[in-house]
């Protein structure tokens, strides 16, 4: 492989230019200047890969800088919470799927693909189905229907618009055995392979993902998985792909044998995919912590265009405008690839070398 200093020469020698929507303001890192030319899903597209963002419907619908970055950098959109259980059925029986639609239409207008996300989590669940688990209104034979329902009727209301579903989420602990998720305690694990089944039975083309977080590397956890997408591809269980979230900390220390990771999934035969990558860091941001963000959101990609199965890089938000991570991690942020203001960071600009200048195995 090509060292990075060379690659980098090549790249400023290429003079790939972007264009980053209305002219974003000078960045306090100095991002570049918007250019004409060339985007990220251009050159994605180039590689036969997938490029995403996370988005959030209400920003879409509010803010024009964001929607014309979203539409001209990606070709792939997931529904950052729109799709979520507490989001689509907020009432039992009672679906809303206004903000999930709109998203869709959206994608379809500027064609770019929809991932799913997601139909079996333990979070964002609606009340009436954790207070009635709770109080025992809803027992376990009814947990089993809820869910077959839940996951039939969004995978049919859905189906031909979504490539790939993130069908369970974040089902195991990092000691690689299963969460104790009110699905576990009440439907035992076979819960996993009825999950698949039913939303391969609602909509066949989809190609159907686990997806978690700290899975990048090889590890306990990301094993379980490995292990259980043996188990049940042996057994005819319809899971196609392996979804790494990528939630990053430039202080983790960047995670070993990514791609050694990716590897042994493709060799199932199955695909993978990042799916919610953003790589955070303790503010304030300075040069050198955004350089290591930009190195670490390199090697990520590096993994994946190094494995033909990986087929999609789905970043969880493009900017730091709109990102979750301040709110949920105290003093930290700056984990995206735009700050604030829409400027280009230097992980921008690693992402968009990196699709430049590679070609895949
Ligand atoms: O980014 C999402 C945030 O807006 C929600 O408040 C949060 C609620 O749990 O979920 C976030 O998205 C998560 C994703 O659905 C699953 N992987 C972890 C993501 C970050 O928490």
């Amino acid at each position: 492989m090509a060292s990075r200093s060379f690659r980098r020469a090549a790249s400023a020698a290429t003079a790939v230019l972007i264009v980053l929507g209305a002219a974003p303001s000078a960045s306090a890192f100095g991002g570049p200047p918007a250019g004409h030319g060339t985007t990220l899903r251009k050159l994605a597209a180039r590689q036969d890969l997938r490029i995403g963002t996370a988005v959030d419907t209400a920003a879409l619908a509010s803010d024009d800088r964001y929607r014309t970055l979203t539409a001209r950098q990606f070709d792939s959109v997931t529904a950052e919470n729109v799709m979520k259980w507490e989001a689509v059925e907020p009432e039992r029986g009672v679906y809303d799927w206004a903000a999930a639609d709109a998203l869709v239409n959206f994608a379809q207008h500027n064609g770019q693909a929809v991932r799913g996300h997601t139909l079996l989590w333990h979070n964002q669940l609606p009340a009436w189905l954790t207070q009635g688990v709770a109080d025992g209104s809803i027992d376990a034979a009814e947990l089993r229907q809820v869910l077959r329902a839940h996951i039939t009727t969004q995978m049919k209301h859905f189906r031909g618009k979504i490539y790939q579903w993130d069908v369970v989420n974040e089902v195991f602990d990092e000691d690689g055995t299963l969460r104790k998720s009110l699905w576990l305690e009440k439907l035992g694990p076979s819960y996993i392979a009825d999950a698949f089944r039913w939303a391969h039975a609602a909509d066949p083309q989809a190609k159907l993902f686990f997806n978690d977080y700290n899975v990048e590397g090889i590890n306990p956890k990301s094993t379980a998985y490995y292990d259980l997408a043996v188990r049940l591809r042996r057994e005819g269980v319809p899971v196609h792909g392996f979804g790494i979230q990528g939630h990053l900390d430039i202080g983790y220390g960047f995670p070993s044998d990514v791609q050694a990771n990716l590897e042994r999934f493709a060799g199932l035969g199955m695909q993978s995919a990042f799916t919610e990558v953003d790589i955070r860091m303790t503010l304030p941001a300075d040069a050198a912590k955004l350089a290591r963000q930009a190195d670490d959101y390199r090697r990520l990609l590096d993994a994946c265009l190094n494995v033909r199965r990986c087929t999609s890089f789905t970043v969880w938000g493009f900017t730091d405008k709109y990102s979750w991570v301040p709110d949920t991690f105290d003093g930290q942020g700056a984990a995206n690839l735009m700050d604030e203001e829409y400027a280009a960071k230097p992980a921008f600009e690693a992402v968009r070398d990196e699709l430049a200048e590679r070609r895949r195995r």
